[in-house]
């Protein structure tokens, strides 16, 4: 059986919210980041980089969000959580999630965790550099409804692991941010995310 292993609230979320989707036989290890759980021997045995998430299959470890919801995604395709109707949409979706990976995450995860905590200038440099780029998902790479368009794919559930971040810092007022707010809301109401959300000990924000 597949096992996740996850620290709640964090981004591994995504990962966890595409295994509810997918409706995937899997089971969860929770990952305490405050307490350093994710340099343990233990488990630095299985991710060597030290962070959650990682997913635990018949044939190996595998890391990364991105990686770990296309394999759900494509090991359980009657989701369709990547079904895009041809591969050059299906890279449009990787182009959308690879700029949350790449891009959005480590300059949100700047402004918020950054340890020890920025201060003064560099903390509000932070925060306008992470804005840029919600600003971006906000303006230009939503298409609406959901994150590729008609169909809600494994880009919705990683999308609204840093939207949920943002507005619990209380920095996607929803004024300037409305798709990224309406899209949290009906996200939130998901029965897959709600139980993810139950599973992490977590309630909607
Ligand atoms: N690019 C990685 C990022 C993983 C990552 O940075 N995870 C964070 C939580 S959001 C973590 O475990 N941090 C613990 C640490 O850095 O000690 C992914 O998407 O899987």
């Amino acid at each position: 059986m597949l096992k996740l292993y996850y620290s709640p609230g964090a981004c591994a979320m995504a990962s966890h919210i595409a295994l509810e989707e997918a409706g995937a036989d899997y089971e969860t290890v929770r990952i305490d980041l405050k307490a350093g759980e994710q340099k343990t021997p233990e488990y630095l045995a299985i991710n060597p980089a030290g962070v959650t998430p990682a997913l635990v299959t018949d044939e190996g470890v595998l890391t990364e969000n991105l990686v770990i919801m296309g394999y759900v995604a494509q090991t359980h395709p009657e989701a369709k959580l990547a079904d895009n109707g041809s591969s050059f949409n299906f890279g449009r979706m990787q182009s959308f999630n690879g700029f949350l990976g790449a891009s959005l995450h480590p300059a949100v995860s700047r402004a918020l965790f950054a340890r020890p905590p920025l201060e003064g200038e560099a903390r509000a440099a932070a925060l306008e550099a992470a804005l840029a780029k919600y600003r971006l998902v906000e303006d230009a790479l939503f298409k609406g409804p959901w994150v590729m368009g008609d169909d809600y794919t494994m880009a919705d559930g990683y999308l609204s692991v840093f939207t949920r971040w943002g507005r619990q810092a209380g920095f996607l007022d929803p004024a300037r941010f409305p798709t990224l707010n309406d899209h949290l809301d009906r996200m939130q109401v998901r029965p897959a995310v709600q139980r993810v959300l139950a599973a992490e000990g977590l309630s909607a924000v």
